[in-house]
């Protein structure tokens, strides 16, 4: 499968819908994701929480370093990763690059996000910094991220843009968060509402539609005053677009009582979703809500919002539950959960919105149009003008939902895994399977992956200490076929957990951040994995996949082929293996697969074909040893794992007295 996809996940749940599904994944099936064939590989040890979902792009090629798929991590301590994604063994411990954006905001603290817990900031610690997703334009190179630093002066938020490759600041990077909109707010001055760093955190994912990217924000523990904040940069100047703010409750003045404002853009590390039209999808926090039909009111507290892009931020349309009053009184956020956009199905109403609140409620909207005859808010009844609500979950919605092929994953706060089918615009009204664990809070994000519409796995991390890495046949979740406490030993053990922490899989292998770590899952044997994503669901068929069969019929068999880097599939007499005489020494170069880990490589000589003395082995606990005056030199990476060619060149040294052979063998 010499054109198997290679994966990226650029953006929080792999695409502005938000589905968290990944449709390229060759290698993991519901077959060998268990505890005997699948485990954890390594762990990164970061120097802070992993509150951001890791980002990857495949084929990075590093100046001088060859080509690699990379891991991009963010961390509480404002650091931000690019981490090699395969294995630890390349750059310095695998840390191809490692920026710092200064001191973090050291938690628990009164010096913000002090209105409960005593007057100390809790919700996060122990340090505040980078704890939205960061977002990747591909095209540009680029890394946009939003840090929190504590300064002399004070709080600051900056956005920074960075080249992928090396960490660099991108042209006019980093800039300083700021932004202001008109409105008479509690917080307003002379009729202007002023950004306040220090009030606003950055939870949501960040988002780019179009050139367009998009920082939302909330409160430190509801503390006011605050406002949910959506500012729309130009990715080039990094400059906000004029029109692109958009603030959700700009004239909140004291008449709405003590806490007026708020309805902040948590979503639960969610992002905002984006449609082929580029309008904005994303849900509120409890706060002011003036928006009853007709009144002209601006205060969105406690809703689902659709703003349209084409001309600046506007309001397109909204969905406001019935009981909001009910929710902003009881800090019962609508906007604790995350929206998705379902994917178009055929049959009506094949736009769809789902996602829940820490009411316990979880709602499917038809985004053309989010309420009948836009009723928007029921102000007088006991009922919402949409498709439909389900109001029996076990607990709060303060997570995200997922899809695949059909149907609509997600769980809440002491609930299990659960799927539902959809159709003609609403989902099945009991699960269609559920899982066997409960989710303690909050519950969990899934994320899917497969390969196109097949082997479907749904993947969570369980928030617990130390977390845990969960999976799912994803067409039937009943059965858990991996968890990472399975493996006697602590084998799989990950670090202690953080909230909302969703998994990311790609290319064979699954990625887990933690408290100061991030673990790489993936098959544990290399030449299982390397046979999987070449013969797929032939992998163990030994006519097809076994060490010496010949399916492309070369000549080579496949462990020659694996050994080095070439494709079993297509057929390619001749190989990489070739000799010369340099400077009066034998010399011999292949391309070793550095991937094919569990394999020795002995490069040996003779003078007759009859006795054979060995001159050099690599393994991989060892690397090249002499046995003699030889010596190898190697190159960088030319290609991906799992066929992970890099030049290898071998001098047998001393000039031979005689003719010479050489050879090069292969076991295990
Ligand atoms: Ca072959």
């Amino acid at each position: 499968m010499a054109g198997a996809p290679r994966a990226n996940v650029l953006t929080y749940h792999n695409d502005n819908f938000r589905t968290g599904l990944n449709t390229n994944e060759t290698i993991l099936t519901p077959a060998n994701v268990n505890s005997s064939t699948f485990g954890k590989l390594f762990t990164y040890n970061v120097d802070g929480y992993v509150f951001a979902q890791p980002l990857y792009v495949s084929g990075v090629v590093v100046p001088g370093q060859g080509i690699h798929n990379l891991l991009y991590v963010a961390t509480e301590h404002n650091s931000v990763y690019a981490l090699e994604a395969d294995s630890n063994k390349w750059f310095t411990n695998g840390v191809v690059w490692k920026v710092n954006f200064g001191p973090a905001a050291i938690t628990p603290t009164n010096a913000f996000g002090n209105r409960y817990n005593g007057g100390q900031y809790t919700d996060i610690t122990n340090e505040v910094g980078i704890t939205g997703t960061p977002v990747i334009d591909l095209g540009r190179g680029t890394l946009f991220v939003d840090a929190f630093t504590r300064e002399a002066s004070g709080f600051i938020h900056r956005l920074h843009a960075l080249n992928i490759t090396n960490g660099s600041e991108q042209l006019h990077s980093p800039v300083v968060v700021a932004a202001s909109i008109a409105g008479t707010a509690v917080d307003s001055v002379g009729g202007i509402i002023t950004f306040s760093a220090m009030q606003q955190i950055q939870r949501s994912a960040l988002t780019l539609a179009g050139d367009t990217l998009y920082i939302a924000y909330s409160g430190y523990a509801d503390t006011d005053p605050f406002h949910g904040w959506i500012l729309g940069y130009d990715e080039t100047s990094l400059q906000i677009k004029p029109g692109y703010v958009f603030n959700t409750t700009p004239n909140a003045t004291s008449a709405f009582g003590p806490n007026a404002a708020e309805a902040g853009i948590w979503m639960g590390g969610g992002g905002i979703c984006v449609d082929a039209n580029t309008n904005l999808y994303f849900q509120t926090g409890n706060g002011t809500f003036t928006a009853t039909n007709g009144s002209g009111g601006t205060e969105y507290g406690d809703s689902i919002m659709r703003l349209s892009t084409t001309n600046g931020l506007k309001v397109a349309d909204y969905f406001t539950p019935w009981e909001q009053a009910t929710l902003a009184l009881n800090d019962t956020d609508l906007g604790s959960g995350a929206p998705m956009l379902v994917p178009d199905l055929p049959g009506t109403n094949a736009h769809l919105l789902v996602g829940g609140g820490k009411s316990g409620k979880f709602y499917v909207v038809n985004r053309d149009q989010l309420t009948s005859n836009n009723t928007h808010y029921n102000a007088t009844g006991n009922t919402d003008a949409i498709l439909q609500t389900f109001t029996n979950l076990p607990g709060r919605f303060m997570t995200g939902p997922a899809y695949f092929n059909g149907a609509v994953y997600y769980s809440s706060w002491n609930d299990k895994m659960k799927s539902y089918a959809i159709s003609n615009g609403v989902l099945s009204k009991t699960p269609t399977s559920t899982g066997p664990r409960t989710f303690a809070f909050p519950g969990c994000t899934p994320v899917l992956s497969a390969s196109g519409t097949n082997n479907g796995i749904a993947w969570s991390t369980a928030f617990s200490a130390p977390a845990v890495l969960t999976a799912y046949n994803a067409t039937n979740v009943t059965a858990e076929i991996y968890n990472s406490a399975q493996a006697a030993g602590n084998r799989d053990a990950l670090a202690n957990g953080v909230k909302f922490a969703s998994p990311m899989v790609a290319n064979g292998k699954v990625y887990a951040g933690a408290q100061f770590a991030v673990s790489v899952f993936g098959l544990t044997n290399p030449s299982l994995n390397w046979k999987t994503f070449h013969f797929g669901n032939n992998a163990t068929n030994s006519a097809i996949a076994g060490d010496f069969a010949d399916p492309d019929g070369d000549g080579i068999v496949n462990l020659l082929e694996y050994a080095l880097a070439s494709d079993p599939t297509v057929a390619s007499p001749g190989n990489s293996l070739s000799a010369a005489v340099v400077g009066g020494h034998c010399q011999v170069s292949f391309n070793r697969n550095a991937s094919a880990t569990d394999l020795v490589y002995v490069l040996e000589a003779s003078p007759d074909l009859a006795a054979w003395t060995t001159a050099l082995t690599y393994t991989s606990a060892s690397g090249w040893v002499s046995f003699g005056a030889a010596s190898a030199t190697e190159g960088p990476p030319s290609a991906l794992p799992p066929d992970q060619a890099v030049k290898a060149t071998v001098d047998f040294g001393t000039p031979p007295a005689t003719a010479q052979f050489v050879r090069l063998r292969i076991h295990r």
